[in-house]
């Protein structure tokens, strides 16, 4: 029989190959030397460093599965979860940050782009010289994009658009938005655009006053009237499969980045029940608190091999996005819920940032929500088990 390791039950860390060990520690070093001692003061303040995306393109964290030709790292999915499960175990926002990106603005400009858009956007991307936001949700249509009201008219020479996007990760500091319209030139189908900062009509006014996820910068996307060229549309993809195909990505990468947010936090509860004394003895003698890291424990150990184990479908082309919806939904779920716990093992000292769990708990109600809700993907799940939509 092999020995329990409490830090790693299934010995992920002996599945990986040594390119992804070598990504996880290149991320792990970044997140916890240079993200986990400005978070505080980040997320006090609601303040995200624009240089954190510099900072993250010198190491080949943005666009990570991107082929090298446009200046991603060409890594493969399992490479790609374990950076956000580094950051995410930082902060949520600067996981945002990076996932938003890599795979909601390169993956489509990458999927769905003409070569001119590939080589004029995925390079400046990639270094984080450029940041980009991507924008689907409006006030009215959130859980089902459907029912987008954003419009492109064909004019000459290209379209003009309006509408307007709500709660878009790094909308006010981007250079680049890939915004999601129904065009009259193509039946009314959902298409891609991509717009940049300066064009006339097109503005992305801060959400102010966040108590969730403040250290990553949240807009909104206005366009009145935007002009844009033939060049600004990505012509190879319609319909919600086209930004699907990018969420897909962004959701696998969340459902590992919850798992890092949570052994951050269950990792923080042992060490502070060992330490912490009450009634003579430490608060990690007591079985009501051993339950409560064992189910930890056992919630991250399966969450981070179910996560392995979609990667690995993912590189094989056979991963599924009900499969995606699985660990999305169970992995933020559970995330939530051991951050909650963890922060009630804290007794009173885990309301102070100092001990980062509370804020932790608190990033996580967003991550829940965004990217599909946890209801949204049971019925995704319900669709698929039944055949029956209960949207
Ligand atoms: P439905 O009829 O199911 O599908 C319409 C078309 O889309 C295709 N499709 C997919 N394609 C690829 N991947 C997927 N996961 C796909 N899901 C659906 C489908 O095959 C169909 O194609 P076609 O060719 O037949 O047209 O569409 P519906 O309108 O019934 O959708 C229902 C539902 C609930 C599944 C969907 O609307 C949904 O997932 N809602 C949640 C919305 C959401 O996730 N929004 C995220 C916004 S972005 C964000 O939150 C970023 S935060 C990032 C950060 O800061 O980290
Ligand atoms: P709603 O769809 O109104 O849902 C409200 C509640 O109703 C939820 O509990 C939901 O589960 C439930 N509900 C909805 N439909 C059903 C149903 N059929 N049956 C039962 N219950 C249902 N979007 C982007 O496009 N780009 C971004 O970069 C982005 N970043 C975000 C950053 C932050 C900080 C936040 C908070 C959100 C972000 N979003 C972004 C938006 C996010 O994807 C949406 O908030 C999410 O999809 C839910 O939509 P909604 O807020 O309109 O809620």
């Amino acid at each position: 029989m092999g020995r329990f390791d409490w830090q790693d039950p299934f010995a992920l860390d002996a599945q990986l190959t040594d390119e992804e060990r070598m990504v996880r520690d290149t991320a792990h070093g970044y997140a916890r030397g240079k993200l986990l001692p400005r978070v505080q003061d980040a997320y006090l303040k609601e303040n995200f460093d624009r240089d954190i995306m510099s900072e993250m393109g010198e190491l080949g964290l943005l666009g990570a599965t991107i082929s090298a030709e446009y200046g991603g790292a060409g890594l493969g999915y399992v490479s790609y979860g374990l950076i956000a499960r580094e950051v995410e175990a930082v902060d949520s926002g600067y996981r945002s940050a990076m996932s938003v990106q890599s795979s909601l603005v390169m993956h489509p400009i990458n999927a769905y782009g003409t070569e001119e858009q590939k080589q004029k956007y995925l390079p400046r991307l990639a270094t984080g010289e450029w940041v980009g936001c991507f924008g689907l949700t409006e006030p009215d249509a959130g859980s089902d994009p459907g029912g987008m009201k954003t419009r492109a008219k064909k004019i000459d020479g290209g379209y003009s658009l309006s509408g307007s996007k709500m709660w878009i990760t790094n909308s006010p500091i981007a250079d680049v938005f890939v915004v999601w319209a129904k065009s009259d030139a193509h039946d009314g189908k959902i298409k891609g655009f991509v717009l940049e900062k300066g064009m006339k009509g097109l503005s992305a006014p801060k959400i102010e006053g966040k108590l969730s996820l403040r250290a990553s910068i949240t807009g909104e996307i206005v366009m009145d009237e935007v002009e844009v060229g033939e060049d600004a549309l990505l012509p190879n993809v319609e319909g919600l499969k086209g930004p699907f195909g990018c969420l897909n990505r962004a959701r696998y990468g969340i459902a590992w980045g919850s798992m890092g947010a949570a052994e951050f936090c269950m990792q923080a509860a042992r060490q502070y029940t060992l330490d912490r004394q009450q009634f003579g003895v430490p608060l990690a003698s007591k079985q009501l608190v051993q339950l409560k890291l064992a189910n930890m424990e056992t919630e991250i150990a399966l969450g981070l091999q179910a996560c392995l184990r979609a990667g690995r479908m993912f590189d094989e082309g056979t991963l599924a996005p009900e499969a995606i919806s699985i660990i999305k939904r169970n992995n933020c779920g559970k995330a939530l819920d051991i951050a909650r716990t963890a922060r009630d093992m804290h007794g009173g000292n885990g309301i102070s940032g100092e001990f980062h769990v509370i804020r932790h708990a608190i990033n996580l109600e967003t991550v829940n929500t965004y990217e599909g809700t946890h209801d949204v993907h049971g019925l995704i799940l319900g669709r698929a088990i039944t055949g029956i939509a209960a949207f």
